[in-house]
């Protein structure tokens, strides 16, 4: 039995939707519409279902060119009896909104923290949800569409930062496989086109305040921003020659978003960004990559001491961090 059988049998004769993760990104919606594809050649017309919104433009070009049709909740119809799959993310998890019907079933490449008992679980820590799917055409000889391999090779691409963050041998030979189906010229217009007119606001708020010190490079953009774009900012002021640890933050509902970036070794962003912002807010994270917030009300309280009192924060909190390793 393949994972695919195992999943047709929870679904049995129920109606069923794909869930992605609340403003999908590429290796989400790739996923659920390589999924749709095989449960459609299994009969089961499966919708692909979003929260939020498809806010890229390399998002709207990926649906656009590839025929993708992906459904915002808010235009979903479903019942409380339909079965649903959650696809690149987990129920109960802050990005996960609960849709109406019964959840059965998770493909997963995050790490595991729901409780949730899912009926069919397949969870497996590789660069991208895509990796899975891709073994799912392999383990029942299904030929790849072409439209189906673009955005899987487009998902794994993106959610594996060109293959610099958690790649994984499945990965790579999902890739491989993939590269000889793809549309490459569509895949070159993709990546050529990861910037908007909008986001060079915060680039030039980046450039404009950059504070470096031994090696710490400190952004605040004082403005709000999508979480991908302080983290598009974070990566390009880590690019600089005279930085291997940034941290960029923006202005969020009265408080402040982090991204955080480092190439330090044995350091663990994930630590650092939870010891400095220890009392004012909250943060964590993996080693190379970290997030966090300061709580509005205690933003309040920094007043226009906040960006010293961030960076004394950090600098403090990277000492300690460093001499307990
Ligand atoms: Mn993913």
């Amino acid at each position: 039995m393949t994972k695919l059988d195992q999943l047709i049998s929870v679904i049995g004769n129920n109606k069923v939707v794909i869930q992605t993760h609340n403003y999908p990104d590429p290796d989400a919606i790739a996923a659920a519409f390589g999924l749709q594809y095989l449960l459609k050649l299994r009969n089961r017309s499966a919708d692909i279902i979003y929260f939020g919104s498809l806010d890229k433009v390399t998002l709207k070009l990926m649906t656009e060119e590839l025929n993708i049709t992906a459904i915002n909740a808010d235009d979903y119809t479903g019942g409380e009896d339909d079965y649903v799959i959650n696809i690149d993310g987990q129920k109960n998890n802050s990005n996960f909104t609960d849709l109406i019907g019964h959840e059965i079933a998770c493909i997963d490449h995050h790490p595991w923290v729901t409780e949730y008992e899912y009926a069919f679980k397949d969870h497996r820590i590789v660069g991208a949800c895509a990796t899975i799917i891709v073994d799912y055409f392999k383990e029942n000889n299904v030929d790849i569409p072409q439209n189906i391999a673009t955005a899987l090779l487009y998902a794994i691409k993106v959610d594996t930062q060109n293959f610099t963050n958690g790649v994984k041998e499945e990965d790579i030979s999902a890739f491989s496989m993939l590269n000889a189906l793809a549309d490459q010229a569509l895949i070159l217009r993709l990546d050529s086109n990861e910037l908007e007119i909008d986001d060079l606001r915060a680039y030039g708020a980046a450039i404009q305040r950059l504070y470096a010190k031994d090696g710490v490079g400190f952004v605040h953009i004082p403005f709000d921003c999508p979480d991908r774009l302080i983290a598009m900012v974070s990566s390009f002021i880590m690019s600089l020659d005279c930085v291997d640890l940034s941290i960029v933050y923006a202005e969020r509902n009265g408080g402040l978003k982090f991204s955080i970036r480092s190439e330090i070794p044995d350091l663990k962003a994930g630590d650092l960004v939870h010891l400095a912002l220890d009392g004012i807010g909250d943060g964590g994270g993996h080693a190379m990559m970290a997030g966090g917030v300061v709580f509005p009300d205690k933003l309040t309280e920094l007043g226009d001491k906040t960006d010293a009192v961030i960076r004394r924060r950090f600098l403090k909190a990277l000492k300690e961090v460093q001499e307990k390793a």
